[in-house]
């Protein structure tokens, strides 16, 4: 099989939410020698994202979604571990990440933390339906010099506007660089509540972080 049918079969593997099939694809990629980075974005994402259109057209329902979600996560944990090998370490930076209050959605923010991974910035993934008050604490706690914050929900994003709000009180906004992301997160929103940086998608998220990073006049 090609690169491209092995890309094309695992993006149907996981919109048919065949967990099985996700795995045994992943595996031959790998394999195979090919790019892991390279199966997420050409075959993993593709599939989420047609999951994505299909469920907003109606043509398939939550338990679809979840399959493929389930699906997706159990690819990500064979392709996972080899992107981060291959990984170029380039960037001594901390991070703190999480999926904020009130949501659960978390493949994309756990796509980010892992690029960021690879790329080599030390990453604290605090999870899903987090508070933004233990994403400062932990921001604290570690030294961050990063705290990003990923939502798919838009009764969700009040909750990153409130968490530069509360930086700004403790009067400790200067001390990160606040990136924010997701579904419904557009850039100019990101800029109008005065976020540091926002990302497409995980390549450009770790781009942003590393001009970031330079601009504040980072080694
Ligand atoms: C998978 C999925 C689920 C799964 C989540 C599984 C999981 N573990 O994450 C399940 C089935 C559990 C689920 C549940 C729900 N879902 Co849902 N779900 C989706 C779906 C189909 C795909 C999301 C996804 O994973 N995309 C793939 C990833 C890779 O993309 P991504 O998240 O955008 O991430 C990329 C970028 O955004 C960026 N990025 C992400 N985070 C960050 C952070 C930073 C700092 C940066 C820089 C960049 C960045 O980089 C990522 C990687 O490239 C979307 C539809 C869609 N089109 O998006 C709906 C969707 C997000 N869900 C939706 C809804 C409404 C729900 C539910 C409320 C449904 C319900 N009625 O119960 C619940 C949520 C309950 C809750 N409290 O959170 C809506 C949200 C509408 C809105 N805008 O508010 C959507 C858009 C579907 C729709 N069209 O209605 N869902």
């Amino acid at each position: 099989m090609s690169e491209a049918q092995l890309f094309e079969e695992l993006a149907n593997a996981v919109y048919a939410g065949d967990d099985a099939k996700a795995v045994e694809l992943s595996k031959k990629i790998l394999e195979a020698g090919i790019e892991p980075l390279k199966a997420i974005n050409e075959g993993l994402m593709k599939g989420m994202s047609r999951v994505g259109d299909d469920f907003s057209q109606l043509k398939i329902y939550l338990p679809e979604v979840m399959l493929a979600a389930e699906a997706m996560k159990s690819a990500l944990a064979v392709l996972e571990p080899e992107a981060l090998k291959r990984g170029k370490a380039t960037v001594k930076s901390k991070v703190v990440i999480a999926t904020i209050t009130g949501d659960i959605h978390d493949i994309g923010k756990n796509i980010v933390a892992m690029l960021m991974r690879a790329n080599g910035f030390e990453v604290y993934d605090l999870g899903r339906d987090v508070p933004i008050d233990e994403l400062i604490k932990k921001a604290e706690e570690v030294k961050a010099d990063f705290i990003c914050a990923s939502t798919l929900l838009s009764t969700s994003m009040p909750y990153m506007e409130d968490l530069i709000s509360l930086l700004k009180e403790r009067g400790i906004r200067e001390k990160y660089l606040v990136m924010v992301g997701g579904g419904p997160v557009t850039r100019e929103w990101a800029a109008s509540i005065g976020a540091d940086g926002y990302g497409d998608d995980g390549d450009e998220a770790v781009k942003v972080a590393k001009e970031l990073l330079q601009r504040r006049g980072a080694p």
